[in-house]
């Protein structure tokens, strides 16, 4: 009896420990050395993805790029778009930390304001990818890297072409991307200090169209009415605003890329359209393509491995002598 006793005892302390190992393996996440969650062996990654919304071709652009680069991973992405308002962006981000994703994507809207929410992630061990802006935060380690264009580079590369091409006098009306937005504050930051150097580059107006083709046409037509007789170019801080200022510059009579010369910044194809056709003059490239970089980073974050806190992305001029021959090669 006694033996059959403790051999039964020797079987529920086995079983005990199996279904521990079990539970280890297959119920609960494991914490690695620097924190972050390992996700479960075999099991597949469930990614969040909190994006701004689809106000620009580049932005629809950088979003198929990061469900592809899922798919073709088998990772899960749960995707959201917030619509532009950063109020969803916080809720989605609260509502994949609820759902314990392994890790989140986010590509915020403006600098500010995402300290509580990311300290949440970090409690739960939840690395987040930062992709396409930066933000402003008093502790680094609120996100795991950041991948992102240099968007004060960018707006100066504007504005050092517009003033080789102008002879270093231009009227310009500067069409500001959405108000506390990384690039809308850097490549204002760019395209100023592009310029300083010719105190005849003139900003004669500067308002935001909110990265937005349609609003772009609406404060240019604004802008065209009060200044029209003096403006010669128009500086957008995307390429969907200055295809709206084309519409705008036609309506009032003008020719685009003639009358008033046109540069933005992000290098889509519509844009190379509009150079083709003789509207556009220059864009600068903004490549919005992140999604294997992206995986990449949450893949190595979970791995637990160290990661640069900024991967900048390489961009350059397009101008309209060369947009022909590019135009066929455009991958957005
Ligand atoms: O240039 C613009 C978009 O954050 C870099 O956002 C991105 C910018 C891009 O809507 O078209």
């Amino acid at each position: 009896m006694k033996h059959r006793n403790s051999s039964l005892g020797i079987r529920w302390t086995a079983l005990a420990l199996l279904a521990a190992m079990l539970a280890a393996f297959t119920g609960c996440k494991q914490e690695s050395s620097t924190g972050t969650d390992t996700p479960r062996p075999g099991k597949k990654l469930v990614v969040g993805f909190a994006q701004v919304g689809a106000e620009s071709d580049w932005r629809v652009a950088e979003t198929k790029s990061i469900k592809d680069e899922a798919a073709k991973r088998g990772i899960e992405l749960k995707f959201s778009d917030a619509q532009g308002k950063v109020e969803n962006q916080i809720t989605a981000i609260r509502s994949f930390i609820a759902q314990g994703v392994d890790a989140i994507i986010l590509a915020p809207k403006v600098e500010t304001g995402w300290e509580p929410v990311l300290k949440e992630a970090k409690a739960a061990k939840i690395p987040v990818v930062l992709v396409d802006r930066g933000i402003s935060v008093s502790d680094d380690s609120l996100f795991a890297t950041l991948i992102a264009s240099d968007f004060v580079a960018e707006g100066k590369m504007a504005g050092e072409w517009l003033a080789k091409k102008t002879g270093g006098k231009a009227k310009i009306i500067e069409l500001e991307g959405s108000p506390g937005a990384a690039p809308a504050i850097d490549r204002k930051k760019g395209f100023a200090a592009g310029i300083s150097a010719f105190p005849e580059m003139k900003i004669i107006a500067a308002q935001s169209g909110d990265f937005e083709t349609g609003k772009g046409k609406e404060v240019t037509e604004t802008l065209l009415q009060q200044f029209g007789k003096e403006v010669t170019a128009i500086y957008a801080h995307n390429d969907n605003m200055a295809l709206g200022a084309i519409e705008a510059i036609k309506a009032a009579g003008k020719k685009p890329g003639q009358d008033i010369l046109v540069v933005s910044i992000d290098a889509v194809k519509a844009a190379f359209q509009a150079m083709v056709a003789g509207e556009l003059n220059c864009t600068v490239e903004c490549n919005p393509l992140l999604g294997p970089a992206a995986f990449d980073a949450v893949e190595q974050a979970l791995k637990g491995g160290t990661l640069p806190k900024k991967t900048v992305v390489q961009d350059r001029v397009f101008e309209q002598s060369g947009a022909a021959a590019e135009l066929p090669n455009r991958k957005y």
